[in-house]
């Protein structure tokens, strides 16, 4: 039987784009694990509404209902081992780490540069949320958010200088072979690459060259999910 997983979806049912719903997919095609996805957007309340809280990823595996990419991805290595997501305790502790990172300086980072992007592939039945909650958040109007990207090219590439060393001296995060690690990172990137046309990455930085990688395994579900 399918996993069941919701996963952000644009107006455009087959546009998917959530950072935390890639890191997901990349875990379950990682495991072999056949899943059916179901469009969801930000108004649909109701359709995640038995898991007691309102964020994609969610998923259903056999009855079992669990939220969270990172808690997915700990359900996903518990019940089905091999192959391993982490690569034993020290890899999961590790994990956590570049988890931690890409959602505290990456996802922020990052949403600089699209999140009025975003207004223009969401369902317009989202937008009033969508302006609204976002804006609270950064404390500005979406285009003022956005407003001057180019500028700020250079900053944000700067902060994948930990990546850029570590892919250095190993062709992935996960060392040898790819791993959950891979999975946070590059699912993290699928979001400004499906949501938006900004380029944020130069063709020959070497995280645009591992992210291709990436984009290739699993069958290429990455490099053929549609993109804005
Ligand atoms: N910590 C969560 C974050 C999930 C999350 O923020 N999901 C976004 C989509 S990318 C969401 O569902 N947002 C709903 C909202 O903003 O109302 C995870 O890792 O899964």
């Amino acid at each position: 039987m399918s996993i069941v997983l919701h996963d952000l979806a644009g107006a455009d049912p087959d546009l998917r784009f959530s950072p935390y719903c890639w890191r997901t997919r990349f875990a379950l095609a990682h495991k072999g694990l056949p899943v059916e996805t179901l469009p969801w957007r930000f108004s649909d309340r109701e359709a995640i509404a038995f898991s007691g809280q309102g964020k994609v990823p969610v998923i259903r595996d056999d009855g079992k209902v669990v939220f969270d990419s990172w808690t997915i991805a700990e359900h996903l290595e518990e019940q089905y081992p091999a192959p391993t997501l982490f690569g034993g305790a020290t890899g999961r502790a590790h994990a956590l780490f570049v988890n931690s990172w890409a959602d505290a300086v990456l996802v922020g980072g990052i949403a600089r540069f699209i999140v009025r992007d975003l207004m223009d592939i969401i369902d317009p039945a989202d937008h009033a949320y969508f302006r609204s909650s976002r804006e609270a958040r950064f404390g500005q109007s979406l285009e003022a958010v956005q407003a001057g990207r180019e500028d700020r090219l250079t900053a944000f590439r700067d902060l994948l200088l930990p990546i850029r060393l570590v892919l250095r001296r190993q062709r992935w995060l996960g060392g040898a072979s790819p791993s959950y690690a891979d999975h946070i990172v590059a699912g993290t990137l699928m979001w400004p690459r499906c949501a938006s046309r900004f380029e944020l990455l130069e063709g020959n930085d070497p995280v645009s060259e591992w992210q291709g990688r990436v984009l290739d395994l699993y069958g290429g579900i990455g490099r053929s999910a549609k993109r804005a």
